[in-house]
């Protein structure tokens, strides 16, 4: 079904979907008239939507998920920690943060004053770096950043994930 061989990857009847972030397009799109409107609702607020989807792709998730791997992963596996990586990963997810605290003291979400795709394609991650990987730290220094996460990460649908899915971190 994933020609490369990872996951996530969907089958909606006869339809095949990989890549996490199209797969949440796809079902935002999918059921736009149901609940949240997730993807704005003029094409400016759609450019930012996609525009704080695409940062999350390419400036926030390389950080983290490498800080991921290396102290969740690496153990689990036997292999040693990194330490040069994960020292440069916090450094650049430090300095994504500070894009972060200054966006969002001038909104109350990453597109704009609402809730979009893009906030919640920050949640699996950041609830590891929190929980797991104990660094609350980097939210925390962070004024508007922690109000933000504090919001997104209370809305209910998160909390019935985390009902629902039960990961090896908790
Ligand atoms: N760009 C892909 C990345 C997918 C990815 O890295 N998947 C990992 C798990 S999070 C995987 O399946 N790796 C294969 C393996 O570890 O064997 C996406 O966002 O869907």
């Amino acid at each position: 079904m994933q020609p490369f061989g990872e996951l996530p990857v969907i089958q909606d009847g006869d339809f095949i979907l990989y890549e996490s972030r199209a797969i949440m397009r796809y079902y935002a799109e999918k059921y736009r008239s149901q609940g949240t409107e997730l993807l704005g609702k003029t094409i400016e607020e759609r450019g930012l939507v996609e525009q704080w989807l695409e940062v999350e792709a390419h400036n926030y998730n390389p950080a983290i998920y490498e800080l991921t791997i290396q102290l969740l992963f690496s153990s689990k596996f036997g292999r040693p920690v990194d330490e040069k990586l994960v020292k440069e990963s916090d450094e650049k997810l430090g300095k994504t943060l500070d894009v972060y605290e200054e966006r969002l003291s001038k909104s109350k979400y990453l597109a704009g004053d609402f809730f979009s795709l893009a906030d919640l394609s920050h949640i699996p991650f950041t609830h590891y770096l929190v929980g797991p990987m104990g660094r609350q730290h980097m939210i925390r220094d962070r004024k508007h950043v922690s109000a933000w996460w504090d919001d997104i990460s209370n809305r209910p649908s998160w909390k019935k994930v985390l009902e629902l899915c039960k990961t090896p971190f908790g």
